[in-house]
């Protein structure tokens, strides 16, 4: 099978030559943010972000080194990031605008569990009113045992593999899920406290059985439902989180984006869409259901 790098790859399936571009920047960039968690500073930065969440080093310096990449490029209006207060205007001539979580469950990188970086791409200058659906693009880059990018635009979902020359080579292409459920990921498992609802549904996972697979990472425990084809992940509200913890233009909206493009299902605990919901600013939160199309309306069910 012919040696499928990224940009080679990318370029010959006639994708937009821009969004390409995009789209290998970040996995290009991907690398030395996986080289500075393998390697880097994990101490405090002695900075916090807009959440009062204590900002590790990593994730200060993983937004710097995406935005001063996709800056490079010359082709991003500007840039929201988890670790930025607000939109940042890069380029006010150029037409894309690229929504990201540098990296997410850092946290989770002092017990050397998998962590990642999310991406929301639009052909559009600015976030406001933009929907989900409106993205030309979604990817993320898990830093696992192996750093792998994934990336979804116009039909398909491609999964590549970061080989022992750095190298990003397709490993995957055109994931679809599967509309059963082998593996169930509850988020928020302290909401079944408050919420019977949600404790009956556990309860229906367990049952079935489902296997439980979490770990605390989103991008680990979403990315599993994509790399076995099948799966849920759900993060729902409770008191501490009325609206869901998880931020919908950063984690939730690309994830949706990707799962569409599979034949999974995204959708809020109310069971919106979650790529239609309107972003109104760009830190809003939202709940999620995302996984095998049949436990998703199952869960639907239970929640409402
Ligand atoms: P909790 C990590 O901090 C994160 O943003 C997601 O990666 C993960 O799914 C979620 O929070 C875990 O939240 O409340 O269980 O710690």
């Amino acid at each position: 099978m012919p040696l499928r790098l990224l940009n080679h790859f990318l370029s010959k399936e006639g994708f937009d030559k821009d969004l390409t571009r995009i789209l290998f920047t970040i996995a290009h960039a991907g690398k030395y943010v996986a080289h500075a968690i393998r390697t880097g500073d994990l101490g405090l930065a002695g900075t916090s972000n807009l959440y009062g969440e204590h900002q590790v080093a990593l994730d200060v310096l993983s937004d710097k080194i995406f935005t001063e990449h996709l800056k490079a490029t010359n082709l991003v209006y500007s840039i929201a990031s988890e670790e930025q207060d607000n939109e940042i205007v890069l380029n006010n001539k150029a037409a894309f605008s690229v929504a990201f979580d540098p990296l997410d469950g850092s946290s989770l990188i002092d017990t050397n569990l998998s962590v990642g970086s999310i991406f929301a791409i639009f052909k559009n200058q600015g976030f406001m009113g933009q929907k989900g659906r409106d993205m030309v693009a979604a990817c993320y880059l898990v830093y696992g045992p192996r750093t792998i990018f994934v990336c979804a635009l116009e039909d398909r979902v491609i999964e590549f593999t970061q080989n022992e020359l750095g190298e990003f080579v397709v490993s995957k292409d055109n994931i679809k899920v599967k509309s059963d459920s082998k593996t169930f990921s509850p988020g928020n498992l302290r909401a079944t406290i408050e919420r019977d609802d949600y404790s009956e549904l556990v309860s229906h996972w367990q049952k079935l059985p489902l296997t439980l697979r979490y770990s605390g990472g989103m991008v680990a425990d979403i990315h599993q439902i994509f790399s076995k084809e099948s799966g849920i992940f759900t993060y729902p509200s409770f008191s501490k989180y009325p609206n869901g913890k998880l931020r919908l233009l950063f984690e939730c909206a690309p994830f949706a984006f990707i799962a569409e493009k599979t034949g999974a299902l995204a959708v809020d605990e109310k069971g919106r869409e979650i790529l239609d919901i309107p972003v109104k600013e760009i830190h809003q939160r939202t709940t999620i259901m995302i996984g095998s199309s049949n436990e998703i309306g199952k869960a639907i069910d239970f929640l409402n």
